[in-house]
């Protein structure tokens, strides 16, 4: 199977390119990426020289055509992701997550090849803090930030792409991923490397908002499973019943650090932060069989802390970068 992953060098990409190359011996891997500030070629790690990179933009429609007329399927993950800089600049969103994506449509379309659309919990907005509702695939969709409105406009693009023209796709929506190869902007990462630095952990606000954490591995193989054995068309939210509030990860890692779990600042909060998010993946597994098999959120965020100990020499390069970014919006 000849599989194009776009966006393959970020997070979430770059962990799926090297399951796929370790556990699928047939697949033949071609990434796609623009190589932004959040993607990385060495996040490919041993398998990078079993992979063909190829540097380029999805908004490139003509390297984009080229690049689809030879797969079999194509995985979608490239995408402008951080609320955070969202907020700040809007353009790169709009132009990656909605032309970018309505540039691949247009070339699995013309050649006929299977599409996965990778997207986030976020296009549901958000839920009460209290309470037990969860999002499921009938949810409306209520965006709040420029990301999330960014990924919704993608997502319906697809849905209206199935539906006018035949394309065979499926759209995942899944919850805050963790684990290793995470960019140092994003909280998990950020709070420890400031722990590996002796700096305080950073709680935007009172720290009550909820998310659902999965672990990246668990992720794509939800995302195998929907290629393998997804309806075409179909929507599969993915989630493993990881609820949390920002305050109970932080104190979780000031204790993993040996340290009191309430030392830490409340800095400024994210202008229209969503409060809870929480999935309900009933149909991915009910339907598909997927299980998680990182239950147990303290033993995978202790390994994510191992991992960002070991691998200092590949975040070290990011970091005082970032930080001198939130500096700037109090955060
Ligand atoms: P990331 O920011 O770590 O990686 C994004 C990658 O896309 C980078 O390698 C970047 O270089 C590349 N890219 C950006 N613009 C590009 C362009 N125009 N052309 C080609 N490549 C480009 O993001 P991530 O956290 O790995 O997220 C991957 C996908 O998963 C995104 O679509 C995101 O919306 C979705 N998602 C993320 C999470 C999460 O918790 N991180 C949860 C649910 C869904
Ligand atoms: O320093 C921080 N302090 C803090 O309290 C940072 C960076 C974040 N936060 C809070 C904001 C959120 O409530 O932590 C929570 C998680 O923040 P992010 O890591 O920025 O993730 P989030 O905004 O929830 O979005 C993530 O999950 C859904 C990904 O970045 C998205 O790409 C994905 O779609």
């Amino acid at each position: 199977m000849r599989v194009l992953v776009t966006g393959g060098a970020g997070f979430i990409g770059a962990n799926f390119v090297q399951q796929t190359v370790v556990e699928r011996p047939g697949a033949v891997v071609t990434v796609l990426d623009a190589l932004t500030y959040a993607g990385d070629r060495s996040s490919l790690g041993p398998v990078a020289d079993r992979v063909r990179f190829v540097q380029g933009s999805i908004t490139d429609a003509e390297l984009v055509d080229g690049l689809v007329a030879d797969a079999d399927v194509v995985v979608h993950f490239a995408a402008e992701s951080h609320n955070d800089n969202s907020l700040v600049d809007p353009s790169p969103f709009v132009q990656t997550n909605v032309v970018g994506t309505f540039t691949v449509l247009e070339a699995v379309r013309r050649h006929g090849v299977r599409f996965h659309h990778v997207s986030t919990d976020e296009v549901y907005g958000d839920l009460p803090l209290e309470g037990e509702e969860r999002f499921t695939p009938s949810t409306p969709y209520n965006p709040s930030s420029p990301y999330s409105s960014t990924k919704a406009g993608s997502d319906l693009l697809v849905r209206a792409w199935v539906r006018s023209f035949g394309v065979e796709a499926t759209i995942s929506n899944c919850s805050n991923n963790y684990g290793p190869y995470q960019h140092v902007e994003k909280f998990i990462p950020r709070q420890v490397t400031n722990l590996i630095d002796g700096v305080r952990p950073r709680l935007y606000g009172a720290g009550l908002n909820v998310r659902d954490w999965i672990h990246v591995h668990d992720h794509n193989a939800a995302v195998w499973a929907i290629i393998d054995r997804g309806r075409v068309g179909e929507t599969y939210l993915i989630g493993a019943d990881g609820e949390a509030s920002n305050l109970d990860v932080v104190r979780a890692l000031n204790e993993l650090f040996g340290r009191d779990g309430d030392d830490f600042d409340h800095v400024a909060d994210r202008p229209g932060h969503d409060l809870r998010y929480a999935i309900d993946a009933s149909k991915l597994r009910e339907e598909l069989g997927w299980v998680p098999a990182f239950t147990d959120f303290r033993s995978g965020l202790a390994a994510t802390v191992e991992w960002y100990r070991e691998n200092e020499d590949w975040w070290r390069p990011a970091k005082a970068a970032v930080e001198a970014k939130y500096a700037r919006t109090g955060q």
